[in-house]
């Protein structure tokens, strides 16, 4: 099919229209955008505008409407495509996508093809004069699709297509993400809004987005999305909700993107109205026989269930006295005539720990309910096993189950959703500490063994096994909330595909896709994001003293005391002498001896354990002497001061990109930063009071609890305000804040500070209920307003002032001079009383 000069014109303008658009981030990493430099388009110069795809399936339309539409709206010229081996072009001046079995049709004369493994590609161009040769050769169309994506990223990072053909295989057969979406339309742990799948209890009429969440994972290399929540709707495998999973599967299809499902192992009970769920009732096993045959009649390509079991309340086989491997293998039984498998989860633990036993240990539970049925597995069985023991907490050690299975699949969890680590309100970029856990050499058996390796079935030499990344993407327009966030997706997808990828390669490229190549927007993003997991890790919790977060809250801002004394088991164990938990085999909870010998040796004696795993090992006094020859105490305060002041750099950096990209994205990501600088402060204030408190140990340097440039809120004059206590205490400065008990409200000070000029910093708390506005004053004249509206998580209503609302608005720039009357002026919004913490008045 060749296309009319008239719709090759309506493509062109098209494309040169969606480049002026507005950037509203929908499009992420796939923005096409024009390249408009003649020395770059000049690279290209000799790319054919004919694309000849040999195939016809619908994943080889993907890739061919792909590359039309991507190299039309880069290159400037229209690029027309043609399907099937009855199109194939006399010219060979053409970019030619095929697969191995289309190629070997389309030779008369049998040529020697490349031996390539499934999903994999061959890419390269050859210039002879004036014909150019440019061909994706695939495997299957899968690879053909990955290739063309490749293609089309070397175009849009400005780099030259290899003249001498590349092969690009991918690491391992799993590469998924799981979103963890309720039927409701509600998303566990989501930051971006609600599911792009659900609504009200069904599958949503509309699944363009869907369709286009599929388009980018397939873009990046994924092959499977897991699209309900792990914390599984007792009612997924009803046949009615079944016909609607179908519908979901058709909008993912095209792209290659295998659908799966979580299931509740107690569905033959609940969904079947068995008596039983007990894995080995012959009628539980042919229930769940019959259901899965049922599913493979609606969804042909149906990818597998994931399991979450005996786990935060889920039910499980042990409520039978039946072991993980009997209640995964029923499944895997089921699914292996279709070509299915079974994700089941190592995250299973108990979370009602006696806190006062010192042996007991959360992250022993991985190992110790999974590492005994080693090799008991059905082959189609892989375990989930998240990459530390707890759960997703800004450092913690690789978990030790991944060495003790040795004759078992593995897929390594990640979490690209910000559960602990911002929320997508804070810039953490994870490549950097995903990379950390997978290029962990564990040395089983005493021989080099990376988790990288062990995951992608090297290592134990295991047929299939790889990557699951929960990612949590809502209706957000931009997918997860912030434009910084989406390089965690796309550095996910880029690891899965690749784990030697580098950090430095892989943001490269997602900066010039997803902002252009101009240098200086390069090298300031990748910057940036290439040192905010260090920076998160600072202010929050250094030396892997784990979450310091509201643990059992939403995750988010600072609730230092609330991970000890309770069930969950993420305690850090500190006392007025000493922090941290003793996982030592010599007086701890032995966690340490389930890791191999010479890790194990590593972290068991002080000598050795580093200091960023520290308090993950080892209780040691405040006054331990570090490896960087400091006490403990002081480098938990100076790394809080750091943290925040490199963060407080961010909005500075930030704005130098003024101008240099698209402003809507821009300010968008300026308002970020600007709220992540101030939230820091929240942070370092709140765990360096917290230990000063517990400790008694003063910081040497005299910051902490020392703000000689702060007016605290209580201590202002008020009209209409009244002060009130905050909890956790250490959330607010002071422990208090004041609240607005009228319809207009008031705070007035006389300032001391010598004539200069100052920034003037508002820190209050910002509740979802309303919208309060403020004002502030200088001798009764305005200086700035702003509005309390901020999105922050979280997303439910939370009327509490804390750790997760306290926010601050600044003002740069503004001239004082002694006797000067401030006045900081309030009116409420619905169920939100303007709250104060304190003003801050800074040269
Ligand atoms: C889906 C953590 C999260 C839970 C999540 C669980 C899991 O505990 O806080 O929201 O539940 O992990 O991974 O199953």
């Amino acid at each position: 099919m060749h296309l009319s000069r008239t719709f090759q014109g309506v493509l062109l303008a098209a494309a040169i229209a969606a480049s002026a658009r507005a950037e509203d981030g929908h499009e992420a990493w796939l923005r096409y955008a024009p390249i408009t430099d003649p020395t770059i388009l000049a690279q290209y110069r000799n790319l054919p505008t004919q694309i000849a795809v040999l195939g016809d399936t619908p994943t080889e339309h993907a890739a061919g409407t792909e590359l039309q539409r991507g190299l039309t709206q880069m290159l400037g010229r229209p690029f027309t495509v043609t399907y099937g081996l009855g199109q194939i072009l006399t010219s060979s001046n053409a970019i030619l996508v095929g697969d191995l079995e289309s190629l070997d049709k389309m030779y008369v004369k049998k040529q020697k093809l490349p031996k390539l493994k499934p999903e994999s590609y061959m890419l390269g161009t050859r210039n002879n004069g004036a014909v150019s040769q440019t061909g994706i050769i695939a495997a299957d169309p899968h690879g053909e699709l990955y290739g063309a994506f490749r293609l089309l990223e070397l175009v849009a990072a400005n780099k030259p297509i290899p003249t001498t053909p590349v092969t690009e295989s991918p690491s391992a057969p799993i590469r998924w993400v799981d979103q963890w979406d309720n039927l409701d339309g509600s998303v566990e742990r989501g930051y971006a809004g609600r599911s792009i799948f659900f609504d009200a209890g069904h599958v949503r009429p509309d699944l363009a987005r869907a369709s286009d969440y599929a388009r980018l994972l397939a873009s990046i290399g994924l092959n499977g999305l897991t699209v309900n929540n792990v914390n599984s709707d007792l009612t997924t495998l009803e046949p009615d909700k079944l016909k609607e999973f179908a519908l979901l599967a058709e909008a993912l299809r095209p792209w290659g993107i295998g659908m799966s499902l979580s299931v509740d192992l107690s569905s033959p009970q609940v969904v079947g109205h068995l008596s039983t769920f007990d894995p080995l009732d012959p009628t539980v096993i042919a229930w769940w026989q019959k259901k899965t045959d049922e599913i493979y009649t609606l969804i042909p390509d149906f990818a597998g269930f994931v399991v979450k079991a005996d786990s935060e309340g889920r039910a499980g086989p042990s409520q039978y006295h039946r072991t993980p491997a009997e209640a995964a293998n029923v499944l895997a039984r089921a699914l292996a005539p279709h070509h299915g498998v079974v994700l089941y989860r190592g995250f299973v633990y108990n979370h009602h720990l006696d806190f006062h036993d010192l042996k007991a240990d959360r992250a022993r539970a991985g190992f110790d309910n999974f590492a005994s049925l080693d090799g008991t597995f059905e082959p189609n069985v892989i375990i989930q096993v998240k990459h530390g023991p707890i759960d997703f907490q800004v450092r913690e050690p690789v978990s030790p189950l991944f060495a003790a299975l040795q004759h078992t699949p593995q897929a390594i969890e990640l979490q690209t959703t910000q559960e602990y680590t911002g929320q997508q309100r804070h810039m953490v970029f994870l490549v950097p500490m995903w990379k950390t856990a997978l290029d962990t050499d564990l040395r089983a058996n005493g021989r080099g063994t990376p988790v990288k390796e062990i995951v992608e079935g090297k290592s134990f030499h295991q047929p299939t096994g790889g990557f699951v990344s929960v990612v949590n993407v809502g209706l957000d327009t931009n997918w997860l909330h912030s434009p910084l966030a989406l390089a965690n997706l796309y550095g996910y997808g880029k690891l899965a595909w690749n784990p030697d990828a580098t950090s430095e390669q892989i943001i490269d490229t997602w900066t010039r896709l997803t902002f252009g190549n101009d240098p200086e927007v390069v090298s300031t993003i990748n910057e940036l994001q290439l040192n905010s997991w260090h920076t998160y890790e600072q202010y929050t919790g250094n030396l892997g003293i784990g979450t310091l977060t509201d643990i059992i809250g939403i995750h988010f801002g600072p609730g230092v005391g609330s991970a000890e004394n309770n069930g969950w088991g993420q305690w850090f164990r500190a006392d007025p002498k000493g922090v941290g938990m003793d996982r030592t085999v010599a007086t701890g909870t032995g966690y340490i001896a389930q890791y191999p010998k010479e890790l194990a040796a590593t972290y068991e004696s002080l000598a050795t354990c580093p200091d960023d795993l520290l308090l993950f090992m080892h209780h040691v006094p405040y006054t331990h002497i570090l490896h960087i020859n400091k006490t403990v105490i002081q480098d938990l305060y100076d790394e809080h001061y750091a943290g925040a002041a490199t963060a407080a750099t961010y909005p500075m950096l930030w704005q130098k990109l003024h101008g240099h990209i698209d402003n809507q994205r821009f300010d968008q990501v300026k308002a970020l930063l600007t709220y992540q600088a101030g939230h820091a402060i929240v942070w370092r204030d709140a765990v360096n009071d917290w230990f000063a408190t517990m400790s008694n140990i003063p910081d040497a340097q005299g910051r902490v609890g020392h703000h000689p440039d702060r007016i605290e809120a209580e201590s202002m004059t008020p009209t209409g305000y009244e002060p009130i206590d905050v909890t956790p205490i250490e959330t607010a400065s002071g422990g208090e804040a004041t609240v607005c008990k009228q319809a207009l409200c008031t705070l007035t000070t006389t300032l001391k500070e010598p004539a200069g000029n100052y920034t003037i910093a508002v820190q209050y708390f910002d509740l979802r209920t309303g919208a309060s506005k403020y004002e502030l004053l200088l001798n009764n004249d305005p200086i700035a307003d702003w509005t309390a509206d901020a999105t922050l998580p979280p997303a439910v209503v939370d009327l509490h002032l804390d750790g997760h609302t306290s926010t601050r608005y600044t003002t740069p720039a503004i001239t004082l001079k002694p006797g000067d009357i401030l006045t900081l002026r309030a009116t409420p919004g619905a169920n939100e009383p303007a709250p104060v913490d304190y003003i801050s008045i800074q040269r």
